[in-house]
């Protein structure tokens, strides 16, 4: 991965592709949203379909020279069919956040009203924070999980729907470590006559590999990212039943974007190709082992988890009782400077700020990706644990350093 071409153009650039390259294989990138995508993948993205205007769907667009376009956009669909089941699939969306918003386009008016969780309970920003689109055009109610468990309150969820009569119910999150519980949300939704989307953007590659309970066929729509566990082209997904079809397509294109980024659409036509091999479902269920081997190393060591460990990717430390002094921001900083990297996070019954929360958001897609076991990755929760329990200690983050070198060595990456 030398960059030859950008590097005769712009040796500054391929200076920073080169040492992003770098970077992604001398550090553990544990950020939960993360992956390492093959190189078939990157191949792909980084081909001449970047030049092509294909506004429109294959078959009926507005440009011509578009049939290679359409044969990729229609290979796409047909293997996200074949991975999801679902009736209807659009591979358009720019990311998760214009999947999400093609679906209250489609569905919702100004002023309607979606039922999401709480952004620091482990909901996202598109799902209605007040700081993004969702919640200036629309109101917005949320609900949360158990504070005791850490589990999603279905029946907090049931009672909230009953009072504030939402339009649209969303379900799907971005930091919540357990399983979803997708047909309760469904009866929720149907009892007070609310659409209910699942925003499975997380975790879309464990529901392709069936190692997680999938919504297809429950909810209403289900949106995804491209690029996270399911490792293919950057983007985001729409899928729902033919009935919502056209609705959903008008609000990609013409509604919320221009022309699609087929390079992109290239990325994940060949990165679900990848999915649909037996070794895709090897693979996420090594992601989920990973993430339970992680997270029993944490806890073993005195850590506290929300919902005391994971069913998934991901595992959400809360600080607050084992390290009282040291924020999410402080242990991002530390394990960055050791070679681990991760993001602060907010944990459910948030006492410190968004800037600098109170917990760390860990994930094993890409180490899983590059290799790492169960074993490894319990040797990560031990070398997380070294640094939190010594931030400021230069010799221990220069120990630890080298840890991170040799597994990083014994796992390698893009070689
Ligand atoms: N940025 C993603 C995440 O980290 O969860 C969501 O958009």
């Amino acid at each position: 991965m030398d960059h030859e071409h950008v590097r005769e153009v712009d040796p500054a650039v391929a200076d920073a592709l080169e040492n992003e390259v770098d970077r992604q294989r001398s550090t553990l990138q544990m950020i939960a949203s993360e992956n390492h995508v093959s190189p078939a993948v990157l191949d792909a993205q980084g081909s001449a379909l970047t030049n092509k205007y294909a506004e429109g769907y294959p078959g009926s667009r507005y440009y011509g020279g578009c049939e290679y376009a359409d044969e990729v956009e229609e290979l796409a669909i047909e293997r996200a069919t074949e991975l999801f089941g679902a009736e209807h699939v659009n591979v358009q969306p720019h990311s998760g956040t214009q999947a999400n918003q093609a679906v209250y386009f489609a569905m919702l008016e100004p002023g309607d009203r979606i039922l999401s969780l709480d952004l620091t309970h482990g909901g996202h920003l598109s799902h209605g924070h007040p700081a993004n689109f969702t919640g200036q055009l629309y109101e917005v109610e949320q609900y949360e999980v158990d504070p005791e468990t850490g589990y999603i309150d279905y029946e907090g969820l049931s009672d909230l729907a009953e009072e504030f009569d939402p339009d649209i119910v969303v379900s799907g999150y971005s930091a919540y470590p357990r399983e979803i519980d997708w047909e309760r949300i469904q009866a929720a939704a149907d009892d007070v006559d609310a659409y209910h989307l699942a925003d499975i953007a997380h975790i879309t590659g464990l529901v392709a590999a069936g190692v997680h309970d999938s919504p297809v066929g429950i909810a209403d729509f289900v949106t995804g990212s491209t690029h996270k566990t399911i490792r293919a082209g950057r983007g985001g997904i729409v899928m729902c039943d033919e009935e919502y079809a056209d609705d959903v397509d008008s609000a990609v294109f013409p509604g919320g974007q221009g022309g699609p980024l087929m390079h992109n659409v290239a990325g994940k036509a060949v990165g679900f190709k990848e999915a649909l091999e037996p070794e895709f479902e090897e693979y996420a269920h090594q992601v989920v082992a990973n993430a339970k081997a992680l997270g029993e190393s944490l806890s073993e060591n005195g850590f506290s988890l929300v919902s005391d460990g994971t069913d998934n990717h991901l595992v959400l430390v809360d600080l607050r009782e084992s390290h009282p002094d040291t924020s999410g921001g402080d242990a991002e900083e530390a394990l960055e400077e050791a070679g681990i990297v991760l993001n602060a996070n907010t944990v459910p019954g948030e006492t410190r700020s968004a800037f600098d929360p109170s917990g760390i958001r860990a994930g094993t897609p890409a180490l899983t990706t590059r290799g790492f076991d169960e074993a490894d990755c319990r040797e990560v929760g031990d070398l997380i644990t070294r640094v939190i329990d010594a931030p400021e200690d230069e010799a221990v983050l220069a120990e630890v350093r080298e840890e991170v070198d040799r597994l990083c060595e014994e796992n390698p990456l893009y070689e």
